[in-house]
This record gives structure tokens, C-alpha cells and sequence, in this order.
């Protein structure tokens, strides 16, 4: 897989290819990962990428001219095109799941208020959010999303890891987790844990996700199967 980051901030989203997982699975050639900066293809004098919002009101939009250009130098026939914004339908483990088997992934980062709509009526795939929130551009959300896909992608995680994927699937927490000592300042590790017996361990760890999903998230217990 090859993944294309558009972007006014490049060096910002190439330090996440330093960095763990993402790293190895670079160098191991599992996908690439490169930045493009918007600005660049800016036929501006000033190399201006935003101007007025037409209708008025605060803000400026990201001007098309230097969007089109820049999405038509990467864009090929296999491309997908993923642009990151508050008002995109919500990331998920599936979302990711299904973006991961894509040959050529294309984000696209907006700043200031957004992009001028019709980059998107004539070139977005498809508008995500990584959550109802807003952030001051898509640079995070798309490193949300590239991590998220990273660990999508078939012999990007050791099997022991690949493990926690299916966890989401089946609308659970993680059950509570515990490492040695076995007393740290008087709080001690949950015996059954130590006991040997798998079914026990198995039955505690079953009932430790369920009351975890309970207390933070209800909702997922709706959706259960
Ligand atoms: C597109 C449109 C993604 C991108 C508007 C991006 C949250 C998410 C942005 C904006 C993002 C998310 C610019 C609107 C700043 C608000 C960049 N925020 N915004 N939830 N911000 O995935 O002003």
C-alpha cells in the first residue's frame, strides 16, 4: 500500500514514520507513507493556498487551485481519496479495517475553515472524522487514521498483537491488565490470575471486559451480538 499525506504541514506528519510500529512496517516495506505540501502547487505570486468565504462570515477556505493540482499529481486510476473533517462520518476499527486493503490511499489535510466544496464534490471518496471534535487541522487525523490502517494491514502486527483487532470487533473493552510485582505498594494482582487455572483466568478476564464496557462505554453492549 502506498498512502500520500496532503498537507500544509509535511514535516509534522513524516515524524510519525520515526516512530514504533509504523516505523517497522515502513522498513519492512509493508506500505509507504509520503507527504505532499498543498503550498507547493500554489500558482499564487505570494504562494497563497486561502482566500474569502464567499456569503461572508469569519474564517478563510482553502482555495481549489492549488487542492486540484496537488490531488492531480498523486491521484492515478486506483486511488482512493480520504479527506479528514469534523463533518465526516465517524472512524471506526471496520472503516480502517476496509481502508487498509486499498492499493494507493490519498489524505487529504484542510485547515483554516475547510476546503472549498467542490474538491470535494469532484474528488473526496469518501469525508471521515476521527471524533466530535475539532482540532486546528486534519494533520492529526490523518496520523489518527494512517496508525489505525497501519495495524490493518496483514503482517504489519505480530500475531500475539493482531489479537487486540478482533477485540473491537466482538464490542468489548480490554480486560485489566497486570504485570509483575505481585504486590505493588499493598495493592495486590487479582489471585486467580496466578492460580494456573486457565478456565478460571478465562471466566475472570470475561468479566472483567464486561464490567469495563459497562462503566465507559454501554453503548457498545447494545450493539452486541
Ligand atoms: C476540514 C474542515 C478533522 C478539516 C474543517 C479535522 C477535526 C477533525 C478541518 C476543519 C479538523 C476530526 C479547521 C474546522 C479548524 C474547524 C481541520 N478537526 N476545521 N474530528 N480540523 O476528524 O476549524
Amino acid at each position: 500500500m502506498r498512502i500520500d499525506v496532503l498537507t500544509l504541514f509535511p514535516e509534522f506528519v513524516d515524524s510519525i514514520k520515526e516512530y514504533s510500529i509504523i516505523k517497522r512496517a515502513i522498513d519492512e516495506e509493508k506500505f509507504t507513507l509520503n507527504t505532499i505540501n498543498i503550498r507547493d502547487f500554489s500558482k499564487n505570486k505570494h504562494k497563497k493556498v486561502d482566500d474569502y468565504s464567499y456569503g461572508g462570515g469569519p474564517g478563510m477556505v482553502m482555495t481549489p487551485q492549488p487542492l486540484a493540482d496537488c490531488i492531480e499529481s498523486v491521484k492515478t486510476e486506483n486511488s482512493f481519496l480520504v479527506y479528514l473533517s469534523p463533518r465526516g462520518k465517524k472512524l471506526t476499527a471496520k472503516t480502517s479495517k476496509s481502508l487498509a486493503s486499498y492499493e494507493h490511499l490519498i489524505l487529504l489535510c484542510g485547515h483554516y475553515e475547510g476546503i472549498d466544496q467542490r474538491i470535494i464534490d469532484l474528488y473526496v471518496d469518501q469525508e471521515i472524522s476521527i471524533g466530535d471534535y475539532v482540532l486546528t487541522g486534519g494533520e492529526l487525523a490523518a496520523m489518527v487514521l494512517i496508525d489505525s490502517v497501519s495495524r490493518m494491514i496483514p503482517g504489519v502486527l505480530g500475531n500475539k498483537e493482531s489479537a487486540d483487532i478482533e477485540s473491537f470487533e466482538d464490542n468489548l473493552l480490554e480486560y485489566d491488565q497486570y504485570t509483575r510485582p505481585e504486590d505493588f505498594r499493598g495493592m495486590k494482582v487479582p489471585s486467580v490470575l496466578l492460580s494456573g487455572n486457565h478456565k478460571k483466568i478465562e471466566e475472570y478476564r470475561k468479566e472483567s471486559s464486561f464490567q469495563r464496557t459497562l462503566e465507559n462505554r454501554p453503548d457498545l453492549l447494545k450493539n452486541k451480538k
